[in-house]
């Protein structure tokens, strides 16, 4: 329980762009209670199951505690000094286009504000770029094609209001659960439609009346047909059409295209126009279905034509909403993190915006070329024109496309400096100096959400060890490089203002980005900072953009731009005949380096897996939890097959969170190409080709553990558990002596072992216990090994005296897969429940076992769970 003495603190979640308001309270032993705060307007106090269990994920183990330079522990004058020698070296000998920093969405804005000013304005080059070049830089783009600006016009509310709700490339219950439950709950009483577009069916079709199951990458095939549609239902918006150009032009090119290349059914597609024209209130919501694509840009400016034709834009419950991923993807637009963007929304190729710039930060240089986009960055990493290199709060070892190559290209870097809050990750293992940065919950700054709302994350622990935070990291270095004017900071309330002034530059040069009215704050108003949406000027606040007709382009208007289909860059061969489709799970974050260490977060799905159709599983003779081996031009990976018609046939789709820390044989970046769009310069991560074949090792296995432990062997994969640890195995060549090999697995030479062996079947048991408690267990086979897993896992730890079974005892029934991780709910349970209490509804599974009823994110899967088990039921 939380110390009542010690205060409740407002801060916001580090996770998704919802953005959601927290109030912690520090228990006084390193530890937080965390709960949703009810003033803040992005969740009003609700949270999804990963804000919920942030608490479990703040140990110290694994942590980064202190600087390193070649793996030795050093001090900061050591490893800042180092630092500080390098970047000045290597600029002075081969200019500022030699180093590059390569940042992320999850800075804080002050951070972020600090790289890229002492990237572009001191060192004096461009190449700082981000990880948000994967995730948000096409609708960045697209934004600018058509509004002049990159503004996303309207707020949370709209979703609330709008009669019709769509989702493009978006599964908006899994990734913005919060917003999600906000739209469901809206509905109840409106009676809203909402309707999906992905060709994969979600979670979020669940709830959705209609879901277009389109063929990967035909997005823009489809908007344009939508747009023909409005143009022949007479729907233009002749009155808003005064001002946007481009009109006549887009419908003619949108009338080239065929929405047959989409695969749906004529009637579906006449049912989704219909619908969509005949509701003035709608709201178009895009994620990485619509960003990581070759045509990303493309398809973010049929949607928006679309709005754009029919005057649907910043008014009450209309509009196109980009929705952001990561916490401060947002923020980071808005310091010009990205390689092609100035401070401030200010552009780096207008000479009157660099010169505003240079001016006010009043710096030796100012950068007046784009730099490296991401791919090309880590290309000329590993072509060595960039000689040093910084990463901060990110993965790309694991997150970039072609991760083997971009993986090598770091390693062969001259050198490479990662700052961290995680030890161990398989970017970290690379970097030449390590820097232990503090985390969230123990440091202070902002961040924007996706719908513009600036909030505070707030200190409410110490900071441990020898970390520090990541913007004093960057002032330290850039003093020692020479720049001590530059980056003479004390607090990020400093840099807050500094920013805040400049975007009113900014404002005056007629950009949206203005927060000048908080120019002025002191340390203790930016303490006590409330949310607030920008703009925030003398003469504009909060609302929505361009219900007025007012755009950012010279003369005002916006611009529909001529758009035409194009096909995924990578074309199915016969040897690589499927698509490869990637993305996220409800309780894991990106590479886990968090979600990973909450045993209920794991639960859920506590290994890595590929959807594929049941007819291509067939023709492949590949059976339910069969491994398969999947090989594209970038590499390979071993992954679980699930068997679904959720996906295409000849469609495949793997989560993305696997890491060499945590089943190096699934890192599914390994086989993604590094195509990307011609405009933004975003990867294609959603729509590689690859091979599928069975994979058939000699043995498979399933180990638990009251203590970590690290297989070696050709497929594993490791999850943490309320006992410890489970992991899943399989090797090429079954070992003799299997006893030994399970004490060498475990580290437990000396442990008392009972064995149970079945030398003709290659089946091998084995728990090792320690004064009368299961220490660990390790059960294989041939055969993919079929057991109470979620049983097994918990055992570690208890007497368990009959773990060899396998199998729970009659009094302890198997809980099954965790579905709701913050009551704790198995499958299991919830389908005797279902059976035994007659449950008709998901409210009902609620009231009867908890499930569902806290943070919501698993009601899409308990309303699955039900109607399959009804329809079983009639068909008895
Ligand atoms: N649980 C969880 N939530 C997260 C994150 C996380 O790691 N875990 N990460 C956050 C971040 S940084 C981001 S960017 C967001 C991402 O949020 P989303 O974009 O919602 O998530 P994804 O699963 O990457 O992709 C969304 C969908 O795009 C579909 N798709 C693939 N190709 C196409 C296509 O050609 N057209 C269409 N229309 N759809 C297609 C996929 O099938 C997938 O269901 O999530 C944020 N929230
Ligand atoms: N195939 C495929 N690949 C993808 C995607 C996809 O959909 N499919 N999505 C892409 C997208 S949208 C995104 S956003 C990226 C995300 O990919 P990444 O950003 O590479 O992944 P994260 O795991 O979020 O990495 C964050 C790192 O920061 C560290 N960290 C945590 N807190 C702090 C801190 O306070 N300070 C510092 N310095 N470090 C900290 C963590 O330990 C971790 O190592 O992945 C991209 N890659
Ligand atoms: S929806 Fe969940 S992950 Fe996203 S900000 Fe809210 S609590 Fe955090
Ligand atoms: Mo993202």
């Amino acid at each position: 329980m939380a110390d009542q003495s010690f205060p409740e603190i407002r801060s916001t979640c580090p996770y998704c762009g919802v953005g959601c308001g927290l109030r912690l309270r520090a228990d006084g032993a390193g530890g937080l209670e965390v709960r949703g705060d009810p003033d803040h307007p992005a969740n009003y106090g609700k949270l999804c199951s990963k804000g919920s269990a942030l608490g479990e994920t703040l140990g110290m183990e694994g942590r980064l505690l202190s600087p390193r330079i070649h793996g030795q522990d050093a001090s900061w004058d050591e490893a800042l000094d180092l630092v500080a020698d390098r970047f000045r070296e290597t600029v002075a000998q081969h200019g500022p286009d030699s180093v590059a920093f390569y940042v992320s969405g999850q800075l804080l804005s002050e951070d972020y504000y600090v790289a890229n000013k002492l990237m572009k304005g001191y060192i004096g080059g461009a190449n700082i770029d981000t990880n948000s070049r994967l995730c948000m830089a096409s609708s960045v783009a697209g934004h600018k094609r058509a509004f002049g600006s990159d503004t996303v016009p309207g707020t949370y509310e709209d979703l609330e209001e709008a009669d019709l709700v769509v989702l493009v490339g978006s599964n908006l219950a899994w990734c913005h659960p919060v917003l999600y439950q906000r739209i469901l709950a809206a509905r109840k009483k409106t009676g809203a439609k909402l309707v999906v577009i992905d060709p994969r069916r979600t979670a979020s079709c669940d709830g959705a009346d209609m879901h277009l199951a389109l063929k990967a990458g035909s997005d823009v095939a489809l908007f344009n047909g939508l747009l023909g549609a409005i143009e022949a239902a007479g729907a233009v918006d002749n009155e808003f059409a005064a001002h946007v150009t481009g009109l006549a032009d887009a419908i003619a090119a949108a009338a080239q295209d065929d929405d047959a290349v989409t695969g749906l059914p004529r009637a579906e597609l006449e049912a989704f126009y219909k619908l969509w024209i005949g509701t003035q209130k709608v709201v178009t919501v895009y994620s990485q279905g619509v960003n990581q694509s070759t045509s990303g840009t493309d398809k973010v400016n049929a949607i928006l034509n679309c709005h754009l034709a029919t005057g649907r834009i910043g008014t009450p419950g209309t509009g196109p909403f980009s929705v952001t991923g990561q916490p401060n993807a947002m923020g980071g637009r808005e310091v010009g993190g990205l390689a092609n963007m100035l401070a401030c929304h200010l552009d780096l190729e207008n000479a009157d915006h660099r010169a505003a710039v240079h001016d006010f930060w009043d710096s030796p240089a100012i950068a007046d070329a784009p730099g490296k986009k991401a791919v090309e960055m880590f290309e000329a990493v590993g072509d060595g024109r960039i000689k040093a290199l910084w990463i901060i709060h990110t993965n790309p070892a694991v997150t970039m496309p072609d991760a083997d190559a971009v993986r090598d290209a770091i390693a062969g870097c001259d050198f490479v400096v990662v700052s961290d809050i995680t030890a161990q990750t398989d970017t970290a293992r690379l970097a030449h100096v390590l820097l232990p940065a503090t985390a969230w919950g123990e440091k202070d700054g902002t961040v924007t959400n996706s719908d513009r709302t600036i909030s505070r994350q707030r200190a409410a622990l110490p900071a441990p060890g020898d970390t520090r935070p990541d913007w004093q990291i960057l002032a330290q270095v850039g003093r020692r490089m020479g720049y001590a004017r530059g980056f003479d900071y004390a607090s990020p309330a400093e840099i807050f203002r500094e920013y805040a002034a400049l975007s009113g530059i900014a404002g005056k040069l007629g950009r949206d980005f203005d927060i000048s009215a908080k120019a002025d704050l002191s340390d203790s108003d930016y303490a006590a900072m409330a949310p607030f949406r920008w703009p925030a000027s003398a003469n504009r606040t909060g609302g929505r953009f361009f219900a007025d007709g007012q755009f950012y382009h010279a003369g005002g208007k916006a611009r529909m731009i001529p758009v035409r289909h194009r096909a995924p860059a990578s074309v199915p061969t016969q040897d690589r005949p499927f698509r490869f489709n990637t993305g996220r799970i409800r309780d894991q974050w990106h590479t886990m380096t968090r979600t990973a260490r909450a045993p209920r977060l794991a639960a859920h799905l506590a290994e890595p897996f590929l959807e594929i159709h049941p007819d291509d599983a067939a023709r492949l003779g590949i059976a339910p939890a069969d491994l398969v081996q999947l090989d594209s031009p970038q590499g390979r990976a071993i992954l679980r097959a699930r068997l679904t018609d959720a996906v295409h046939r000849g469609d495949v789709f793997a989560p993305m969170h696997w890491t060499g820390e945590t089943a190096p044989a699934a890192r599914v970046d390994a086989l993604v190409a590094p195509n990307t769009d011609p405009v933004s310069g975003q990867p294609e991560s959603k729509a590689s080709v690859v091979s599928v074949a069975k994979f058939t090792p000699a043995w498979y296995g399933f180990a638990v553990s009251s203590s970590d432990f690290t297989p070696d062997c050709a497929y594993w994969a490791r999850a943490r558990t309320r006992a410890g640890q489970r992991a899943e195995l399989a090797g090429l060549s079954a070992p003799e002596d299997w006893e030994g090999y399970a004490r060498e697995l475990f580290g437990l030479p000396g442990a008392e072992a009972q064995v149970m062996l079945d030398a003709r079947k290659g089946r091998a048991r084995i728990a090792f216990h320690h004064d009368g408690q299961l220490v660990a267990a390790l059960f294989a086979g041939p055969e993919p090994v079929a057991l109470k897993r979620d049983f097994l896992a918990n055992l570690p730890g208890t007497e368990a005296p009959h773990a060899l079974t396998g199998q729970p005892p009659a009094d302890a029934p198997d809980p099954g897969p965790m579905v709701c991780a913050c009551f704790n709910v198995g499958l299991n349970t919830i389908l005797q429940a279902i059976e035994e209490q007659h449950l008709l509804s998901v409210d009902a599974i609620g009231a009867a076992l908890d499930a569902g009823s806290n943070c919501g994110s698993c009601r899409p899967e308990l309303g699955a769970i039900l109607a399959s088990a009804i329809a079983r039921e009639a068909a008895e």
